[in-house]
């Protein structure tokens, strides 16, 4: 334990004001704990003080002009985590809350899971405090084209590959691809998540929200149960949340939330059919607010100013799964507390980081089936490396073909992960699972790498 706990007080001391970068690390470092007996190799090389430092950190300025035609300042960063294994790859998010702290816990977690995908891809995460919300379509073009002014020179098709996040989806990505490919001169596979007429992927788009299901069926596979008339809470009410609602109601589940930033709706007699095409249109054409569904839905209820798991827990509601798909730390140890409770036997985590360490603690104390972000989302970042191929043999493949390698690859990861839990002495732990798969294909290479 000794040179895991001096790594983790040594994050907290020089970086005191990153405790979304502190979670992140003390989740992941104390699970490596049982790796530093069998590999003295790494504490000799001193991977672990080195696998918690950014390879850089580009933090820049994002001057632009709005429709009034006043000046704006946004910070923009990136932060290259690592890239023993490939590339550096990870979303860019648009989002006020965007600090250094944000960035740097979801570069951290990137190394882990891409490397569970089993594509050859680094981790980074990058993004900016700018806020999408209210802003003109040219306002978002002229903030996109001023971020990738100063991004593109960090980037490349072989450096570092970004993709959405957070407020980052087709539309973003579609005016940073054009404004990189005017300065560079060069039409290459430098961002994923592209618009299908310029070099994007079929099934990118759904890869996140699919995977996070694919690997819930995974881990209820192991009880020998399925989602067939499960009832699923599913928070958030973007790209993640929309396509994660779609592949519960193909495989017989029933969704009955959804929220964002402003409110949570709950429709028990579930979320299918025409509500969905209701919700993609509203969130994706129209940029609205989901309340907006209770008015047109009836049956369904709206909770202003409510999360998910607030609702869950004050309205007592039963569920059977929960799939977090809105944004770090939405699930505390009191909501976990509930959804246990109330009968909740499976958490797949689409969103980053959503469960806090207490919530996890709930959670694996009750025999709950975790699936940590970094395994259950994985999809999302290995269709970007699906992507990545395609791009560079210059073929475009078929949904069914990257719909069959996606699944593939979820299976994949939840097999790695058991392995590993298995290996190393904590059967059925799909966290301590992850962390190591992810930690030791990553610990080798830089091993092999030298110091560097
Ligand atoms: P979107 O921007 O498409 O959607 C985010 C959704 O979450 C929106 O409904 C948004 O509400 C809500 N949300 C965001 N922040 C908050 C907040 N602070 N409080 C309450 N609700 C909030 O993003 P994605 O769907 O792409 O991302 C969702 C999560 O999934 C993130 O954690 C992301 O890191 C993770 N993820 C995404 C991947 C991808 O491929 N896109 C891959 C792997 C993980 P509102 O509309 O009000 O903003
Ligand atoms: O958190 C994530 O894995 C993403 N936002 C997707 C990253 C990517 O490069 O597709």
């Amino acid at each position: 334990m000794g040179a895991i706990q001096d790594v983790i007080e040594k994050v907290k001391q020089r970086d005191p004001n990153e405790p979304e970068f502190h979670q992140a690390i003390k989740e992941v470092m104390e699970t490596l704990v049982p790796t530093v007996k069998k590999h003295p190799e790494f504490v000799k090389a001193k991977i672990y003080d080195r696998i918690i430092e950014p390879d850089r950190t580009v933090i820049f300025r994002v001057p632009w002009v709005n429709d009034r035609g006043e000046v704006q300042v946004n910070r923009g960063f990136r932060v290259q985590f690592n890239n023993a294994i490939g590339p550096y790859k990870g979303g860019l998010r648009f989002h006020p809350s965007v600090n250094l702290s944000i960035m740097k816990f979801l570069g951290f977690e990137q190394v882990f899971k891409n490397s569970l995908t089993t594509l050859p891809m680094g981790g980074a995460k990058g993004g900016s405090d700018f806020d999408p919300k209210g802003k003109s379509d040219d306002e978002v073009m002229r903030f996109c084209q001023a971020f990738m002014r100063e991004l593109y020179r960090h980037i490349g098709p072989d450096t570092d590959v970004p993709a959405g996040d957070i407020g980052v989806g087709g539309r973003e990505i579609g005016y940073m691809y054009g404004y990189y490919k005017k300065i560079v001169n060069e039409h290459t596979g430098v961002l994923t998540g592209k618009g299908l007429e310029y070099g994007g992927s079929l099934i990118r788009p759904e890869a996140t929200g699919y995977g996070a299901v694919y690997f819930a069926a995974e881990m209820l596979g192991t009880r020998e149960i399925d989602f067939k008339n499960k009832i699923v809470a599913i928070s958030g009410s973007g790209n993640v949340a929309q396509y994660a609602v779609e592949k519960v109601n193909e495989l017989g589940g029933r969704v009955i939330t959804l929220c964002d930033s402003n409110a949570t709706i709950v429709d028990e007699e579930g979320i299918c059919g025409e509500k969905c095409d209701f919700v993609m249109e509203l969130k994706n054409i129209r940029r609205g607010r989901i309340s907006e569904y209770a008015s047109k839905y009836k049956p369904a209820v709206c909770f202003i100013g409510k999360s998910v798991w607030d609702v869950i827990k004050e309205q007592g509601i039963k569920v059977d799964i929960a799939i977090p798909c809105a944004t770090q730390n939405e699930i505390d140890g009191q909501h976990a507390e509930t959804l246990v409770k109330n009968g909740c036997f499976c958490v797949a985590e689409g969103s980053n980081m959503p469960s806090t360490l207490e919530a996890i603690k709930v959670f694996q104390d009750n025999n709950v089936l975790f699936g940590p972000g970094k395994a259950a989302n994985a999809g999302g970042v290995a269709t970007s490396g699906l992507e990545m191929t395609q791009n560079s043999i210059k073929l475009s493949w078929t949904r069914e073909e990257v719909d069959n390698r996606l699944r593939m690859i979820m299976k994949s990861v939840h097999a790695s992960c058991l392995d590993a839990a298995e290996a190393y002495g904590r059967s059925g732990d799909y966290l301590t699972g992850a962390n190591i798969a992810g930690f030791l294909k990553v610990a080798k290479a830089m091993l092999s790498c030298g110091i560097v």
